[in-house]
């Protein structure tokens, strides 16, 4: 059977559960027969990007590697679940406009629980000084304007979430079948 592309694209704060929901995002498409892959921030940074920063230039640079392999995935009928903070509205429209095939999912958490989950201890290394140009601390997250979907994930639960996120991209890859 073939499916038609698409490239997911989770953006929002560190600690906001991007990776979680993406996952088992991932695992629910692959048991319907969907071709899945992932290209994650911390992941791509090791390899794709690895030497970037966390300046805006770097940001940029690292958006558009991940959005070029996307897009040659996308277009290869392969579901891509980019999961990244991608914190500028600017690159995440030319991302779209350049995909074509693109679902944006703003995972959406305030700012104060994400620092008090620390699931990497970054925020940690924020207030001691050792991080500069954090995401949602001393540098910006402009939020999406058009995201396909939103999860409050401070409000849902994971499970809540995924729900959410599979239910809406199932039915767009419905309508495109
Ligand atoms: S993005 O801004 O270019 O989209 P990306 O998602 O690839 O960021 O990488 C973010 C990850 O890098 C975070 O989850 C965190 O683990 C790590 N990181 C290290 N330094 C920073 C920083 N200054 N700002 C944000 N994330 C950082």
């Amino acid at each position: 059977m073939q499916h038609p592309g698409l490239t997911v694209w989770f953006t929002g704060l560190s600690g906001a559960g991007k990776t979680t929901i993406s996952q088992q995002v991932g695992k629910s498409l692959i048991d319907r027969g969907y071709r899945v892959e992932y290209l994650d921030g911390d992941a791509v940074r090791q390899t794709l990007s690895k030497g970037l920063g966390f300046s805006k230039e770097d940001r940029d640079e690292n958006i558009r590697r991940i959005g070029f392999v996307a897009n040659l995935l996308t277009r290869n009928n392969v579901v891509v679940l980019v999961s990244v903070i991608s914190p500028y509205q600017e690159i995440r429209q030319e991302m779209r406009d350049y995909i074509g095939r693109f679902w944006e999912v703003y995972v959406c958490a305030p700012l104060a629980i994400c620092q008090e989950r620390d699931v990497k201890g970054l925020y940690y290394k924020v207030q001691t000084g050792e991080i500069a140009n954090f995401t949602g601390i001393t540098a910006a997250y402009e939020p999406p304007l058009n995201a396909e979907t939103v999860c409050y994930t401070d409000a849902e639960t994971v499970e809540e979430s995924v729900t959410k996120v599979l239910r809406s991209v199932l039915s767009k890859l419905a309508q495109d079948n």
